[in-house]
């Protein structure tokens, strides 16, 4: 392997030598030791330096001639200087040659006369040196427009520390989507190889233990028969190959939130400097998929964990359904496969889902397996002025945090670009703040980088009964440890009694009725039942305000579950903003579809409301 590198190394090295022709070619021995130094230095993309460029620093500054004579004879390297440091022996020198400046600087260090010797670096004003970095609202909110909306707020972002930090243990994000565009420019450092593109460095994971495009399934894993051939960056469920690559562009999408490279003057910043991102590909390039594939998936990323049990594992599942995979969660394989991840300590974030709905009553998977799953986190979105997406499900316990997710400039395959909006993007930013929490604290475990993150949400008033955590992500504070000492300055919640009734539905009647509540002064209203009875199929009861729009639905399904008689005591709903609140009953078929009788009465009665002032 080293010999092929090394093979083409110094043919690059011959080309450059008849390009000019007067420069001599080199008799530098090309060890396999300073192959592995050139291709670590090249790997670094943080550092950006002038090329053919060297400082020099001489013993004597007698020894300048000789000094530039002796480089020439002795490694062809023919230097001319470029200026220097008045009154000191320090030379800025150039070069012509394909030898990288770390290389030279390595070459004349050699020199008896060389005090020190090193690539010229280009030196950057503070922050990142990424062109899109300004855009990126979600990362540093400084009141910039995001792309095609409004003006955003000063810091309601989800605070991107700009310390690189250096990882303590390696985390493998595994993104369960479409698949990852493994080449893009701002997710890995890429070298053609013997005729072919390998990933040498950057956020890719690669697995160690497979070789590329052999037809071989080097590290056997998948089991006698049907293991995984050629599974380098992650695997493709839907090709049944080795190459998850994206042709739909939302998995690497998601990757760029997570782990875009930073400071290399390209394209936008990822939240972590460091992260190996695998490509699990189970939805097609029309965004489609089965939750079969996602078993698929969620199994191999599971058996990798149990390849490399010292590495930290998470999944982030930008995707769900309204369906279960089972009946129920006795015979959900979905939900198990989510449970055998969580036991082998991998935690998953998936997107709350983009309906607009409270999933307190309602179904969306996998995000809904937040409520049964510790190791398990179910994300909202907020725009750039903290307030809910309007797009956003939420849920006072089902869905646990809210994260940037409106207009998110990030990665696309073929080295592209552009702002997506949707709770799939701000799973990722929750994703790639676990990952960074992980990576700087080796012993904790999954629910412990799960508290981590809910415990050190900035607390927006806005967010109270939209998620559980009641905040918006903070990366900084969640990798810094800052934990919120009290869960949130409680605000006045008063429970005003309110006894009301709606009416009765009965046999095949339909019905539409509005009972409207209002309370002088508050900031949200929730309203409590007392009594409430719906039929699976046909009934509904919405919760809205005065803007109309749907804050909780509930549905007989919702209701009835684990309830005897049909009847619940204490349910309350969704907060709905403002001093208004309307409860809709609404019947739209004949119950007696089924039963072909007169049913039992449906309605709800009213207990009181709870009103935060
Ligand atoms: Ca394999
Ligand atoms: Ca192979
Ligand atoms: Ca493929
Ligand atoms: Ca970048």
């Amino acid at each position: 392997m080293k010999l092929r590198i090394l093979s083409i190394s110094f043919l690059m090295a011959s080309l450059t030598a008849c390009q000019n022709a007067n420069i001599p070619s080199t008799s530098l021995p090309n060890s396999a030791e300073q192959v592995e130094r050139i291709q670590k230095a090249k790997i670094d993309p943080a550092k950006k330096y002038f090329d053919g460029q060297v400082n020099v620093t001489l013993s004597d500054p007698a020894q300048l001639n000789d000094f530039v004579a002796r480089t020439f004879a002795e490694s062809g390297l023919a230097l001319r200087l470029l200026d220097k440091v008045s009154g000191r022996p320090i030379y800025l020198f150039e070069y012509q040659s394909e030898k990288i400046p770390e290389e030279v600087s390595r070459l004349v260090l050699e020199d008896s006369s060389v005090l020190r010797a090193s690539p010229n670096y280009e030196i950057q004003v503070e922050g990142f040196n990424d062109p899109d970095f300004s855009k990126q609202w979600s990362m540093k909110n400084t009141g910039q427009e995001a792309p095609r909306s409004l003006a955003g707020r000063r810091g309601s972002d989800a605070r991107l520390p700009e310390n690189d930090y250096e990882p303590k243990v390696e985390v493998v994000v595994a993104i369960v989507d479409t698949g990852i565009d493994y080449f893009h420019e701002d997710l890995s450092v890429t070298e053609v190889i013997g005729g072919r593109v390998d990933v040498v460095g950057g956020n890719v994971w690669k697995n160690p233990d497979e070789i590329a495009d052999n037809g071989l399934n080097d590290d056997n894993n998948g089991g006698e028969g049907i293991g995984y051939v050629d599974d380098v960056y992650g695997y493709d469920f839907v090709g049944k190959n080795g190459s998850p690559t994206d042709d739909h562009g939302h998995g690497t999408h998601v990757a760029g939130v997570i782990g875009a490279l930073r400071n290399n003057f390209k394209g936008i910043v990822g939240i972590n400097k460091s992260v190996k991102m695998m490509g699990i590909r189970f939805l097609g390039a029309t965004g489609g998929g089965s939750y079969f594939g996602a078993v698929q998936g969620i199994s191999y990323v599971i058996d990798m964990k149990k390849r490399f049990p010292e590495k930290k594992f998470l999944m982030n599942c930008s995707w769900g359904g309204t369906s279960r995979f089972g009946e129920n969660e006795d015979n959900d394989f979905l939900m198990a496969a989510f449970q055998e991840a969580a036991d082998n300590d991998i935690l998953t974030i998936a997107a709350a889902g983009n309906s607009s709905m409270s999933t307190r009553y309602n179904n969306f998977f996998p995000a809904n397996y937040a409520k049964d799953i510790p190791e398990f986190i179910s994300v909202a979105a907020t725009n750039n002025i903290d307030q809910i997406a309007d797009f956003s499900n939420y849920g006072s316990d089902s869905v646990q945090i809210a994260a940037p997710g409106v207009l998110i400039l990030s990665t696309l395959p073929s080295n592209k670009y552009e702002a997506w909006s949707g709770t799939s993007m701000a799973a990722p930013q929750v994703a790639g703040a676990a990952a960074l929490v992980w990576s700087m604290n080796p012993k904790m475990t999954a629910l412990d980088v799960k508290r981590a993150l809910l415990g050190s949400v900035d607390i927006i008033p806005q967010l109270q009964g939209y998620v559980s955590s009641k905040g918006r992500l903070n990366i900084k504070r969640a990798v810094e440890g800052d934990m919120n000492v009290f869960p949130a300055v409680e605000p006045i919640v008063e429970i005003v009694a309110q006894k009301s009734k709606s009416p009765q539905i009965t046999g095949s009647q339909r019905l539409d009725h509005v009972t409207e509540f209002q309370v002088e002064g508050a900031k949200d209203i929730a309203v409590c039942f007392d009594n409430l009875k719906l039929d699976d199929s046909s009934d509904w009861v919405q919760i809205y305000g005065s803007d109309y729009r749907v804050r909780d639905i509930i549905t007989g399904t919702r209701v009835s579950k684990g309830l005897r008689s049909g009847k619940i005591k204490n349910l309350c709903s969704a907060p709905v903003p403002g001093d208004r609140i309307f409860v809709r009953l609404y019947s739209s078929s004949p119950f007696a579809a089924g039963g072909g009788g007169i049913g039992p009465r449906r309605g709800f009665e009213t207990e009181s409301l709870k009103v935060t002032k």
